[in-house]
């Protein structure tokens, strides 16, 4: 998504902003500016569309030269990618950039056009350039207008502020899109990611929400949400080799296991307002279209196909919306008849899964409303593709098999199904707030159910001498042990399938015998009687079980039936972190097992070919 850039120091600033936003840019860009207070004592800038090579190479023909400035790469959600709407967006002596989206920023604008500021983009953010503008005013402060404006502001944001009158300082506020202050000696610099600026510090301040910031040279100011003057910790950055390192960990697929928490906050920021999704997230456009869909028709592969039946569930329960899923080497292969007004959405880790890429320029012959890319890749020919795209925030996931990209994947499916409610008007009343307020705690959550990692390891040893393996689930919770067997078998090789528990009596039963450990997660939600009853056919035929279930679903430990606690959590949001103790499963009984668990064999990352 964007990206933010700034610094003050006594060198030449812009070729630090310039190589600040190149590290930011893989996350995804269709434009790129830069604003600096010249060594002229003018605040200038320069904006190109596309990437930040572009702006590098218009620098060179038109250099600025200064000691204060600001950058940023944009990623559009109000107005199209262009050199008007790029950033930064100047009122005045005051130049702003921003990450996230200003939900007021209709009322803002009217209010600002009737005080006779002009507009010049068609951007969210201008209306705060031109607010902390009209701010200065009353306030001779640069920090005190930042905080009167954003009291104003409804939404996410990230915000870095120059001005030209006050030309020693960076000024910033954060309310739910990241910013960091990199340390320097004599010098201070300011982000949206700490990565922007390991080429000029290791040293780093992280902003909270709500906090206000005005970084100089040789000082920082920080205030809380309250007004109150705080100090933040500074901390060393020590995990040198970003993503590529395991650190700690003893393998790539744990350390993205537990990265989970802290990349699911990353997929909410800019998208979450205060008691709804910002729908914009999902492009500029995405109002106005998904306000025509009528079905959606989800394509996908492995374990993003899982995370597309888990969507099915959500869209048709709460957005009342008819979706249908398909494994894309399928879909695109076969007749395939069109609902009026679909929506045609991929997803994918890498955006380079040749089926699922396939089956998209198969639909855009077939007569869908608009396709949709749900991916982690932001330079992926599946974004480059499709009419709109989410972006996962899960970083470079190195093990093969999926872990943090899945979880990722259903944080944005869940976006998509509160957005097309939300415009389509088909929630029920109060859902999406509490489903806001709910994905604002999963971090947390999902950082409870790590905590089990040693009783998940515990129980791998119930496996390891294993050769055949059922999953069961209801509901939402089917593709969840879809995916639980899928992991199973891809690093442990232990055959593992998964059914819907209710199917067990047609057929699978026979299966089952104490050779058979039978794995179910049981949240606690209307279902949870009948699988109880289906738990009780397996214990009846002499089956092993290993329930993951909720603290109160009632479930207790018995001969042959092991039973693990979960944290408990809105049903909605179950099948994501039920998720964390299947993949921790398969994970440790790869480790017992002694296979290659982070390229098991077979197997590839990004499946680029049929
Ligand atoms: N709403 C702003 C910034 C968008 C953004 O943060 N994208 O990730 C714009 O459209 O310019």
């Amino acid at each position: 998504m964007c990206g933010i850039v700034g610094a003050v120091a006594e060198r030449n600033i812009t070729p630090i902003l310039i190589e600040g936003l190149k590290r930011l840019e893989y996350r995804g860009y269709d434009s790129a500016g830069v604003a600096v207070f010249t060594n002229a004592g003018k605040l200038e800038r320069l904006r190109r569309p596309g990437k930040v090579s572009e702006l590098d190479q218009a620098l060179a023909g038109e250099p600025l030269v200064g000691r204060l400035g600001i950058a940023h790469t944009r990623w559009a959600t109000h107005g199209a990618p262009c050199e008007r709407n790029a950033h930064p967006h100047f009122s005045g002596d005051v130049a702003v950039v921003h990450n996230g989206i200003i939900e007021n920023h209709e009322a803002l604008r009217e209010q600002l056009k009737s005080l006779g500021y002009v507009f010049t983009s068609d951007t969210d953010t201008e209306v705060i350039a031109h607010l902390l503008n009209h701010k200065l005013k009353d306030h001779n402060d640069l920090t005190a207008a930042l905080k009167a404006t954003v009291k104003e502001l409804h939404g996410a944001y990230g915000l870095a502020v120059i001005c030209a009158s006050q030309p020693d300082r960076v000024v910033a506020a954060r309310s739910g899109s990241p910013l960091v202050i990199g340390l320097g000696l004599g010098e201070n610099f300011l982000a949206s990611d700490q990565l922007a600026l390991r080429q000029v510090t290791d040293r780093f301040m992280y902003l909270e929400e709500g906090d206000i910031a005005d970084i100089r040279r040789d000082s920082v100011a920080i205030w809380d949400v309250n007004g109150n003057s705080v100090e933040r910790e500074a901390v060393q950055y020590r995990d040198g080799a970003e993503a590529a390192d395991k650190g700690a960990f003893r393998h790539f697929m744990l350390k993205e296991i537990h990265e989970q928490p802290a990349v699911v906050q990353r997929t909410l920021e800019g998208r979450l307002g205060d008691k709804q999704v910002l729908v914009n997230a999902f492009g500029p456009q995405a109002a106005e279209l998904f306000a025509k869909v009528r079905n959606v028709q989800i394509v996908a592969c492995g374990t993003s196909y899982h995370a597309g039946m888990v969507a099915r569930y959500w869209l048709e329960e709460l957005a009342g919306i008819p979706c249908q899923v398909e494994v894309a080497s399928e879909f695109r292969y076969r007749k395939v008849v069109v609902q009026p007004d679909s929506l045609f959405v991929t997803i994918s880790q890498s955006g380079e899964t040749a089926d699922t890429l396939a089956a998209l320029r198969n639909a855009k012959e077939l007569g869908f409303l608009a396709s949709l890319a749900i991916c982690n890749v932001s330079i992926s020919s599946l974004v480059r593709e499709s009419d709109l795209t989410l972006l996962t925030q899960a970083g470079r996931e190195i093990g093969v098999a999926s872990t943090k990209a899945f979880t990722t994947q259903l944080v944005g499916l869940l976006l998509l199904t509160l957005s097309l409610g939300q415009v389509r008007g088909t929630l029920a009343p109060g859902v999406e707030a509490t489903l806001v307020e709910e994905l604002r705690r999963l971090p947390t959550r999902l950082g409870e159910a790590l905590a089990m990692d040693s009783t998940v390891e515990k129980v791998a040893e119930l496996f390891a001498d294993k050769n055949h393996t059922l999953f069961l689930g209801r509901g939402a919770q089917y593709p969840v042990a879809m995916e639980g067997s899928l992991k199973l078998k891809e690093i442990s090789y232990i055959h593992a399938e998964a059914y819907p528990a209710g199917e067990l009596k047609h057929g699978p039963l026979a299966l089952v015998d104490d050779d058979m450990p039978v794995v179910t997660v049981a949240p606690n939600n209307e279902l949870l009687e009948k699988l109880k009853s289906n738990l009780q056919e397996v214990r009846a035929r002499g089956g092993q079980l290993i329930v993951f279930a909720d603290e109160k679903a009632g479930m207790v430990n018995g001969e042959g039936t092991h039973v693990i606690n979960m944290p408990h959590i809105h049903d909605t949001l179950s099948p994501i972190l039920y998720t964390i103790p299947l993949q921790l499963l398969s994970y440790y009984v790869a480790v017992l097992k002694g296979t290659d668990v982070d390229q098991p064999r077979n197997l590839a990352k990004s499946v680029t070919v049929e």
